[in-house]
């Protein structure tokens, strides 16, 4: 009889399992967050949606940078890994304006020391993309940092080399999804180092959880955009006068069938594969 995997790591909406002293197994609940608060209803199939578009996208840059998917499961929902030495810190890369790099651009005019042109909007579109890391807070918000704080956590070729595996992924799925009327305004990847001592993309990879997806065909600077994913499920949280404090409302049948809409939509322009087809047979979006 093997024995049961053992839980090692519990995420807001995600829980982590060591299969071995090699591996783990990475689970995506149907739980969803909005304004930092897990809410009481699940969105049926999130969870699948986003294991399904982080496979799809490991299978579509391991050559840009490994990673560290080795099998997706017959659930859909949940990854064998590679376990890996994990960075000290988040690897984010912003092509808009949005969120935080907003938040710091209009008090000093800079993001993670990138100093950017003056007169940019809420969400305006950054001539190029800027790698803005952030530490790993346990608790409350993760704080941006420069390349200097950073450096007193890591060596210098491991940044340099994080910087530029993620700004080649950002700029490959960016493409990629605007091509599909999805704009990718920001991401946040998590590296590791194999045994080897090789960098490896790890953790999830480019779903609406750690990006923020923008349906392209409504973008406009100059104010906040509407999340693809997550808008109705925050407009209806807004509309019943909730605190945003813990615990958060139950969620109506139509909000959740409206989210889960989404959801499943994002999935099907990305990937180009019909969500039936990825339950049936998980595996499709590494083909
Ligand atoms: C990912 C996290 C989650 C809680 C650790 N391949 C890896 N090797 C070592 N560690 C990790 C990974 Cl992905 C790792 N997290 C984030 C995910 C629940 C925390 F599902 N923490």
């Amino acid at each position: 009889m093997p024995e049961a995997a053992e839980h090692v790591g519990s995420g807001k909406v995600r829980e982590l399992f060591a299969l071995d002293d090699e591996r783990l197994l990475l689970v995506a609940s149907d739980r969803i967050s909005t304004f930092d608060v897990v809410l009481p209803t699940e969105i049926p199939d999130k969870g699948r949606v986003l294991t399904g578009l982080s496979a799809f996208w490991f299978a579509r840059t391991h050559e840009i940078v490994p990673n560290h998917l080795l099998a997706l499961r017959e659930d859909g929902r949940s990854t064998e890994c590679r376990r890996l030495e994990m960075l000290p810190i988040e690897c984010v890369v912003r092509g808009y304006l949005s969120g935080s790099g907003w938040k710091d651009y209009r008090t000093t005019g800079t993001v993670c020391g990138h100093v950017l042109p003056s007169g940019l909007a809420e969400s305006s579109k950054l001539s190029e993309p800027v790698f803005t890391p952030s530490t790993k807070a346990m608790t409350g918000h993760d704080e941006n940092i420069d390349r200097d704080r950073a450096l007193e956590l890591m060596e210098p070729e491991l940044y340099d080399a994080a910087e530029q595996a993620s700004l080649a992924v950002y700029q490959f799925a960016s493409d990629y999804a605007n091509a599909r009327g999805i704009i990718i305004a920001d991401t946040k990847f998590e590296f590791g180092l194999d045994p080897e001592g090789r960098l490896v993309l790890g953790d999830e990879a480019l779903t609406p959880d750690s990006s923020r997806f923008w349906p392209a065909d409504v973008y406009a600077a100059g104010g906040p955009q509407p999340s693809f994913d997550k808008q109705f499920a925050r407009d209806y949280c807004e509309t019943v006068g909730w605190d945003k404090t813990y615990p958060g409302p139950e969620l109506p049948d139509e909000i959740v069938a409206g989210t889960r809409a989404r959801y499943v939509e994002a999935f099907e322009r990305l990937t180009g594969i019909a969500f039936d087809d990825y339950v049936a047979d998980p595996e499709a979006v590494l083909r």
